[in-house]
């Protein structure tokens, strides 16, 4: 980009902050960047695409995060978001601190204001002390103040969000560095690539003697797939590890399809069971929080005993006593237990037991997808959906909303490993468009978003960043027309708090926003729809028309809405 660097008198070639911190991102393999571009980063976009690297812009700074955070779980490399200043950044700090709970790598850069202007507060256009505003929600929060430190600064922060338990890093970036020039032969100097950013961390042999041990005593063994495993990429060891013990599994949503749901030793179908009726349990990246109540209570029943695969060494303990915690990398624990594990008597009596099981859960479970009712409910057509998507397993399922989201985890089989992201760790609803761009973008194959009209809401406008990149993304919206339910009375003289615009019309949203759009009121029509739209590749809103009084409040997590204890006063 000989154009952009200014010749000065002596003769020296300067460069500048712009050109410094995106050779140091192309240095390091970065060639998407999601952002949204305004006050003082807007040249970042327009050179970035001359220089032939890709920017994804969006609508708004949350669901390019959300974005990010998506690419850096599907391809083990930090996301990269570029915002503006003040509101810009809070917006994309969501998505950073998201990115950060759920061990998503990714680097949230934001233009700032002047330190002098800041510090003394004296009013600047966007004001804000973003370094120290972040700080609580990601890894590490770093600010460049001299172009000869954006080198070290880039390779600090793909280090960070890489090494150890994943997560997200704020680069703090003061408008003027951008435009700051230094000899352009110094500033090339300045930049590198870490060696070994995410390396791997064995597991003391003490600690595998200690779980093999374990495992090998357990007369009803059990293991819990969660998305760290999903995301650690070592696909073909946790399979073989779960073969060659005939250990029954059960994945944790992300997790889907990391060995595929239709394995004959998948216990998901038989979940209640497996999780009481364990007598050891081996958890590969996955946590013992709320969603998987703490690891006690009633979901566990009886005694049981932990191991736990986790690079996070005070993850350790979190909830309760973990029996062989197995600290390092799941690649290499994981291979380190199957070395100690080899001849391992299989549980066949208990995978037995499981299996008859699900297989009787699962037959239950078909008499519903299959029911006829006048309008659709969930399960009608999401089983529509479901036999549709077993033709296509390579494509990446979006899934958010309440019922929406717990039912099509349910139903909806997957069968290739990271092709589920949903909701994650907090639950979010709005990671819906964002998540399937960065989907369609960084696997470059076609994208499903199952997302109820309520989460979809979150991020709809990005539905025109779909159109507008011609993404192979499906959007079926799961139209009861209301939070949880659609069927809420309103309160005298008032709208419910609960329901929306019974008018909408989401196809129609689709096509004004240069999409294909399609309406379908029965399990058929959907089948159509969904088949067609698959076919065709192109962005497609399907307004599937579900019964308003079918949703359940709060779907499946009913026990976490709080409810007062007084009643209506
Ligand atoms: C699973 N199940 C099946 C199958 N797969 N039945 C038949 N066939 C198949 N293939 C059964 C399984 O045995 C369970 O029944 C039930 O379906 C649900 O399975 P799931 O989803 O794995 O288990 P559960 O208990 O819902 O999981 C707990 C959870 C999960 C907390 C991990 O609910 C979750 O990820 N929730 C996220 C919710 C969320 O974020 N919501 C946002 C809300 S927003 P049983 O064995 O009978 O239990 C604001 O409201
Ligand atoms: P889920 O929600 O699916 O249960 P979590 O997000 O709770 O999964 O847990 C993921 C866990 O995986 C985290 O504790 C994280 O530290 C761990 N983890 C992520 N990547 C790796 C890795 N490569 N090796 C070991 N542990 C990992
Ligand atoms: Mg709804």
């Amino acid at each position: 980009m000989k154009n952009d660097i200014q010749e000065v008198a002596e003769g020296v070639e300067l460069t500048d902050g712009f050109h410094l911190l995106m050779e140091a991102l192309e240095m390091n393999g970065i060639t998407n960047i999601y952002g949204l571009l305004g006050i003082p980063v807007t040249e970042i976009g327009r050179m970035w695409q001359a220089r032939g690297n890709k920017f994804f812009s969006f609508r708004n700074e949350q669901n390019a995060g959300y974005a990010a955070s998506v690419a850096g779980y599907l391809t083990k490399k930090p996301g990269v978001c570029v915002t503006v200043s003040a509101p810009g950044f809070l917006n994309g700090l969501t998505a950073l601190a998201n990115a950060t709970t759920n061990c998503f790598p990714m680097i949230l850069i934001s233009g700032s204001s002047e330190r002098e202007i800041v510090d003394l507060q004296q009013g600047d256009y966007e004001e804000m002390d973003q370094l120290n505003i972040a700080r609580p929600h990601c890894k590490a929060s770093f600010r460049i103040n001299r172009t000869e430190d954006i080198g070290v600064a880039v390779v600090r922060a793909i280090r960070t969000a890489l090494s150890g338990r994943p997560g997200g890093v704020y680069l703090d970036i003061p408008a003027r560095l951008f435009s700051t020039t230094m000899s352009a032969e110094e500033g090339q100097k300045s930049l590198f690539v870490p060696v070994d950013p995410a390396p791997a961390q064995l597991p003391a042999p003490s600690a595998v003697s200690r779980a093999v041990e374990l495992i090998k005593g357990a007369k009803k063994p059990l293991i819990l797939l969660g998305k760290g495993a999903a995301y650690a990429q070592c696909d073909a060891d946790i399979k073989a590890l779960i073969e060659e013990t005939g250990i029954p599994f059960t994945p944790m949503s992300m997790a889907k399809g990391l060995v595929s749901d239709t394995h004959p030793q998948c216990a998901a179908a038989a979940r209640s069971m497996v999780l009481q009726e364990s007598d050891v349990v081996v958890l590969i990246g996955a946590r013992l929080n709320w969603l998987l109540a703490h690891g006690k209570g009633k979901t566990w029943g009886g005694a049981k005993k932990f191991v736990q695969i986790d690079i996070q060494a005070n993850e350790i303990d979190s909830n309760v006593p973990i029996a062989a915690p197995l600290i390092g990398d799941i690649e290499s624990c994981v291979n380190a237990l199957r070395a100690g594990l080899k001849g391992m008597t299989k549980p066949a009596e208990w995978m037995g037991a499981i299996a008859e099981r699900a297989t009787g859960t699962k037959a239950k479970l078909a008499t519903k997808l299959s029911t006829a009712t006048p309008v659709m409910n969930y399960f009608n057509s999401l089983g529509a959906i479901r036999d549709v998507l077993k033709n296509y397993p390579d494509i990446t399922l979006v899934n958010e909303g309440a019922n929406t989201l717990d039912n099509a985890r349910m139903v909806i089989d997957q069968y290739l490993p990271r092709k589920r992201v949903d909701t994650g760790t907090w639950g979010v609803m709005g990671i819906g468009m964002g998540s399937a761009v960065a989907a369609a973008v960084e696997t470059g194959k076609p994208v499903v978003a199952i997302c109820g009209d309520s989460a979809f809401g979150f991020s709809a406008m990005e539905y025109e960043t779909i159109t507008r990149y011609n993404l192979p993304v499906t959007v079926i919206i799961m139209n009861n027309g209301g939070i949880y339910r659609g069927d809420e009375a309103n309160p005298e003289h008032q709208v419910s708090c609960m329901i929306f615009n019974p008018k909408t019309k989401y196809d129609q949203f689709s096509i004004a926003l240069g999409g294909e759009g399609v309406r379908a009121e029965t399990p058929e029509e959907l089948t159509k729809a969904l088949e067609a739209s698959l076919k065709s590749g192109k962005p497609t809103i399907i307004d599937a028309i579900i019964d308003p009084a079918a949703g359940v409040e709060s779907g499946r997590i009913g026990n976490l809405n709080i409810v007062s204890t007084i009643g209506k006063k």
